[in-house]
């Protein structure tokens, strides 16, 4: 199989990285099984610069295979939690090792900025694998008193082979939350990186196989969502699937899993978060944050806060300083050193934001900043804030997934409540105020899965993430995606009951 070659001589970072280019099953690479290709262009210029293999449902079989493998002779019970850890830890240490290599690829693949990509996604998702590896030892079932003549107790057993569909977003990052509390419960992995940004994925094969991993535990098929993303949602042999992506791919996972064997489902999927402003806030911190919430990642989180409510005794003065932040930021090379926002991921998510500003301005709002491209190569879009906005308008009400926020002026508190609850989704909400029963009270009002106190887009591997509503399924991150990769089983040991 090939293998992508680059010298990398930026200003972030110069050094040599090769990346096996191919599928990686059972500890080894392969061509997709039909020899065909994707080709990955760089959003900063559009131009292709590596080849990766094109799986097939073909090459998800003979990872779900492998898989099984492992699972029935090195893995799941058969390795003490305590080893699966220690493995995981080796992961970490790694990855560590090689840290300004993983960022590089990011950059590479998804145009974030070098700095970004290594304090924050290289970062966390290290964190991520360290804070599941302590977990491996600690999976507990529960002893259940019932009555003196019955001994009734748990198992918490890992559910076999997971399928995981990943998207471009934060590619590394959603890799780790994807396998870390799968291989920490024991389970085995068939994992589908986005064909937009598989290359930090692969690289971690190598480290995989390197620190120790059994062959099958850990299989990396790239490809298409239709193709092999569908593969491994309707797969008969694959007993759970664990997807972060869009609400319209969300819906067909649930279907593959209801027309084949129902496999387990969870999901994270889109948002349209609200950022609430209360007059009393602090201004600056308000506005950095505000614009952290919309313009980290060049707008491409989930929990993004793109509904920024603000109350009217602060609106202008909060508005004067939020356009000035968004002006300030610097667009460009994003491995340049002083640049903080890079290129939208690909050409067809700069088609898809640049198609709601137009709508925005078509439906009649303002455009108060940005609302237009930055350069003329590339996918860069200047961080864009609307105002006068209705609620109907597409702006207002579905996920734009880029560099553009609405500023909303309101005055009356539940209304404006109702307003930020007033959207299919449910995955955050924002709300900076400096008074105590303000903000735990709108805190406890609002129909989200995370509620940020004075901060926004901030997160912890410790703490739980996931969405009310049709922002997804389950939780992920914390002791509680444990739960996503464990079955329970209730044993009832007869001691002395008579029949
Ligand atoms: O996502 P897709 P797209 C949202 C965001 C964005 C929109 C479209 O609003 O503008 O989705 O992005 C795989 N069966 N989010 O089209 O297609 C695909 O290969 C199985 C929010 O890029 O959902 C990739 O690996 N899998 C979000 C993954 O799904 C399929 C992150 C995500 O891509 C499939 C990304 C299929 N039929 C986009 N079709 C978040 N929640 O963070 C595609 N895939």
């Amino acid at each position: 199989p090939s293998q992508f070659v680059k010298e990398f001589d930026t200003p972030a970072y110069k050094g040599k990285v090769t990346v096996n280019t191919g599928v990686f099953i059972n500890n080894e690479w392969r061509d997709g099984s039909d020899n065909t290709t994707i080709d990955l262009i760089n959003p900063t210029n559009g131009q292709a610069y590596a080849k990766i293999s094109e799986g097939t449902a073909k090459d998800v079989d003979l990872a779900v295979e492998a898989a099984q493998k492992a699972f029935d002779t090195t893995w799941g019970l058969k390795t003490p939690g305590l080893a699966r850890g220690e493995l995981m830890w080796k992961l970490a240490f790694a990855m560590e090792e090689i840290q300004d290599e993983l960022a590089a690829l990011e950059v590479l693949d998804n145009g974030k900025t070098f700095k970004d990509a290594k304090s924050i996604d290289v970062a966390a998702a290290i964190g991520c694998i360290k804070y599941y590896a302590g977990w491996a030892d600690k999976n507990m079932g529960q002893q259940i008193e019932t009555h003196e003549g019955k001994f009734a107790y748990t198992r918490h057993e890992p559910i076999g082979v997971v399928g995981q569909i990943i998207p471009w977003n934060f590619p590394l990052l959603m890799w780790s939350w994807k396998i870390g509390p799968a291989l920490a419960t024991g389970n085995v992995i068939v994992m589908k990186p986005s064909e937009l940004t598989p290359l930090s994925a692969l690289r971690c094969c190598d480290l995989i196989k390197k620190v120790g991993f059994p062959p099958g535990v850990i299989n990396v098929v790239t490809g298409y969502g239709q193709t092999v993303g569908n593969a491994i949602s309707t797969h008969m042999k694959i007993d759970k699937v664990a997807f972060t992506g869009s609400t319209l791919v969300g819906r067909k996972i649930m279907e593959g899993a209801a027309k084949s064997n129902l496999k387990k489902v969870t999901l994270e999927l889109g948002g349209k978060s609200p950022n609430i402003i209360f007059d009393d806030a602090d201004i600056d911190t308000a506005v950095g944050w505000a614009s952290h919430g919309i313009y980290w990642n060049h707008g491409q989180a989930c929990c993004a806060g793109s509904r920024i409510f603000v109350q009217e005794g602060i609106y202008d003065k909060f508005l004067t300083a939020f356009a000035k932040k968004a002006q300030s930021i610097q667009i460009g090379d994003p491995f340049g050193p002083e640049t903080e926002q890079g290129p939208q991921v690909s050409e067809m998510q700069y088609d898809r934001i640049m198609d709601y500003i137009s709508s925005g301005k078509e439906e009649g709002a303002t455009v108060h900043t940005g609302g237009e491209r930055h350069g003329s190569e590339g996918y860069f879009i200047k961080p864009t804030i609307f105002t006068d906005t209705h609620p109907d308008m597409r702006i207002v009400k579905e996920e734009i997934f880029g560099p553009v926020g609405v500023v909303i002026k309101f005055k009356d508190v539940a209304d404006m409540v109702r307003q930020a609850n007033d959207t299919v989704y449910g995955l955050a909400a924002a709300i900076f105020t400096k008074d105590l029963n303000t903000a735990i009270e709108t805190g406890h009002a609002l129909k989200a899965g995370t509620v940020w106190i004075n901060c926004i887009n901030n997160l912890d591997p410790s703490v739980p993430f996931g969405g009310f509503k049709q922002s997804g399924i389950g939780r992920e991150l914390g002791q509680y995606a444990l739960a996503n990769y464990t079955n329970v089983k209730a044993v009832h040991v007869n001691l002395s009951m008579p029949i």
